[in-house]
């Protein structure tokens, strides 16, 4: 089973709304992780992930997407939060978004100077999201925009920690990588057979 089915396999028939992606439920290790290229904003799916600042009050590149998606609710119950650390992660419902939650984490400003660190932070985001999620979750590649983390390693820190949660985590169904540029879904293409393995 190639990769490319993998991820293509795991989406269902276009739904009456041709823009709206719906999962359906699977069962082994391998189907229960999936890649989408594309708006993580029209995902119906439990939770989606947001790569917010530590404000929670918005901001540009996927935060703006969500929030604009969402409709100015998700900024009120956001303002409630009181911000959010680096590395941490809180829930939101989706208001206006196909998805029912939207989980908010920070990720590092990337430094090259502080990579160890960074890299326990971003761990942290993904293991922290896992944490307060739901059973089906969409990530998008935390810290790798704004925020200037290696679209490399930070794939290989996302599946490493996905992989182990799946693994000894019943919770969780399904875990969507949502990419939107080429280059990194060629990165995901890659990685992913190392951290899944084509049975
Ligand atoms: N759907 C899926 N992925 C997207 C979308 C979308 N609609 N839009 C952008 N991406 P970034 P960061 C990808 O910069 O690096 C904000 O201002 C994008 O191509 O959104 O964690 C926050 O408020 C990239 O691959 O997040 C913070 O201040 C990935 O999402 C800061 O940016 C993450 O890029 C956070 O920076």
């Amino acid at each position: 089973r190639t990769l490319r089915t993998l991820y293509q396999a795991s989406i269902l028939a276009p739904a009456a709304d041709p823009a709206l992606v719906r999962f359906k439920p699977l069962g082994t290790l391998l189907d229960r992780v999936s890649l989408y290229q594309g708006d993580i904003t029209r995902l119906e799916v439990d939770s989606i992930v947001n790569a917010a600042n530590q404000s929670l009050l918005g901001g540009g590149g996927v935060d703006g997407a969500i929030h604009r998606a969402a409709g100015h609710q998700l900024a009120e119950e956001c303002r409630t939060l009181h911000g959010c650390d680096t590395g941490d992660a809180k829930i939101t419902k989706g208001y206006d978004l196909p998805s029912k939650h939207v989980i908010h984490t920070v990720g590092p400003i990337y430094s090259s100077k502080d990579a160890d660190e960074d890299a326990e932070m971003l761990t942290s985001c993904y293991r922290k999201s896992l944490d307060v999620g739901t059973a089906n979750s969409a990530f998008p590649s935390v810290s790798t925009g704004i925020y200037g983390y290696p679209i490399k390693d930070a794939t290989h820190i996302a599946l490493d920690v996905v992989r182990r949660y799946v693994e000894t985590e019943d919770k969780i169904e399904r875990v969507i990588f949502v990419v939107w540029s080429d280059a990194d879904k060629d990165v995901y293409q890659n990685l992913l057979p190392l951290y899944f393995p084509p049975e």
